[in-house]
């Protein structure tokens, strides 16, 4: 049977939604039908603020219409063609605009369309690497605790957050974790990076290098600033650390770029803002201002040339996606970067980000509020579970914020606020009064 949403009378049964409560949206929608700049339109008309640009993927606001115009330019030219063992422009001139954002150094980009086929991807770059070196006992991957790579079996086995594991049995073999970074009692209210815990990162060297041996691992993978997991700010210096010991022992360092990269830090890219440089970055979300699906891989050319070692008529890497370098993908994303250059926007998100980090930390002192973190345009509030009912209270809270036009996303007992970069002050100040607001009321 049939579930009608009676304002829009359209059957919501057969969408199975992602990562949702299939049965309770349903009983109460919340359906957005247009979205401009800063704000989504509601079914029931309503404007709401986009707190959270989209899911961490709108940078330069809605509907562009420099991208939209080059999207529909690209349809009319060129709808799709093969990029095995073919070309069009498009994909060359996009590879080639992502690459000189990008750290010196890393210079190659492997196309996938999404954040979890750009995981996959970097991880079976990473295997294959050593294998072309000759160092094919290279198989073991390490992650981190909460960390969140997408929802390929690659992913989820490198990535640390329990409910995306423990119902899909056995994952990949050979992976191990290290410790995530947060500390309530040390790292509360940090404004920016935390003072405590780059020692952290040597875990790697005291534990997990000793069990496996560095001869047998392939890479390490981190998000540099954990996303969905709840905003986690890596502390000062700990990922210099882990590249100090995955250099010492020749192990691959990949960061996973979904959200922090294209600006949310100020920067192209948190390898940047970091002043770290990755063997393999892996990128989506903001590269085509989430318009159309696009992810990948921006490899080092010290990586992409080992592959480069036999004869020339050999494929390098059996891997791909027929959707790699879409060329509408490839058009959306060429014009999205050269809108965030136009206008400044990574530099704009840099400049907000005082104030942004300034009016998040007022919300200190609100009922069951435990912490605040921020990073760039990434803000959390982190709140006390409800006893026995974790997320709740957060939960409650996003409701009542969409209630009072405003979207942020709920991650556990945490509410983040990743707004578009090209967000204003008078935009800070309503996230923060609505989502105070609904805080008081999430008693
Ligand atoms: N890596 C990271 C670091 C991500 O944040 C992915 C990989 C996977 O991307 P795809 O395109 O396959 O979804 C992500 C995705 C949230 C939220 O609310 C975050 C993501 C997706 C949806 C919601 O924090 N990140």
């Amino acid at each position: 049977m049939g579930t009608i949403d009676t304002e829009l009378g359209i059957d919501l049964s057969a969408f199975w939604m992602p990562f949702s409560a299939n049965r309770q949206f349903k009983q109460a929608p919340r359906l957005l039908v247009g979205a401009k700049d800063m704000h989504f339109t509601a079914h029931d008309g309503r404007a709401v603020l986009d707190g959270t640009a989209g899911l961490w993927c709108v940078n330069a606001g809605h509907g562009r219409e420099k991208i939209i115009n080059a999207v529909k330019a690209q349809l009319d030219q060129l709808d799709f063609a093969p990029t095995f063992q073919m070309g069009h422009p498009k994909a060359f001139e996009a590879a080639q605009k992502i690459a000189a954002l990008a750290p010196t150094g890393l210079d190659h980009v492997f196309f996938a369309n999404s954040g979890s086929e750009a995981v996959d991807s970097a991880l079976k770059i990473a295997l294959a690497y050593h294998r072309a070196r000759g160092e094919g006992q290279r198989t073991v991957l390490i992650g981190r605790e909460r960390g969140y790579h997408g929802t390929g079996f690659g992913g989820i086995s490198v990535g640390g957050m329990t409910n995306n594991r423990k119902t899909f049995g056995n994952l990949l073999p050979r992976v191990d974790h290290l410790r995530h970074t947060w500390d309530l009692e040390r790292q509360a209210y940090s404004r920016g990076q935390p003072e405590w815990g780059a020692h952290l990162a040597d875990e790697l060297e005291q534990r997990i290098i000793p069990l496996h041996d560095a001869s047998n691992i392939a890479a390490v993978i981190v998000e540099p600033v954990a996303g969905s997991t709840g905003g986690l700010i890596p502390p000062k210096g700990y990922l210099e650390r882990l590249r100090a010991i995955c250099d010492k022992h020749g192990i691959l360092l990949i960061f996973d770029e979904v959200i922090t990269g294209f600006g949310r830090l100020g920067k192209a890219f948190a390898a940047e803002y970091f002043g770290v440089t990755p063997d393999l970055m892996t990128f989506a979300k903001g590269v085509s201002n989430g318009t159309i699906p696009m992810g990948g891989v921006i490899a080092h050319k010290r990586v992409y040339d080992a592959f480069m070692q036999g004869p020339e008529a050999a494929i390098e890497l059996f891997h791909g996606y027929t959707y790699s370098g879409h060329p509408v993908a490839a058009a959306a994303a060429s014009a999205t970067i050269d809108l965030y250059r136009e206008e400044g926007l990574f530099e704009r998100a840099a400049k907000i980000a005082p104030y942004f980090e300034q009016a998040l930390h007022s919300l200190k002192g609100l009922p069951n509020v435990i912490d605040i973190r921020n990073l760039g345009l990434i803000g959390v509030i982190e709140v006390e579970a409800r006893p026995g009912k974790v997320g709740a209270r957060a939960f409650d809270a996003f409701v009542d914020c969409y209630a009072n036009g405003l979207l942020v996303r709920p991650a556990g007992d945490t509410l983040a606020l990743s707004p578009p970069l090209i967000v204003e002050e008078s935009h800070i100040d309503q996230m923060v009064g609505t989502l105070g607001a609904a805080l008081e009321r999430a008693a």
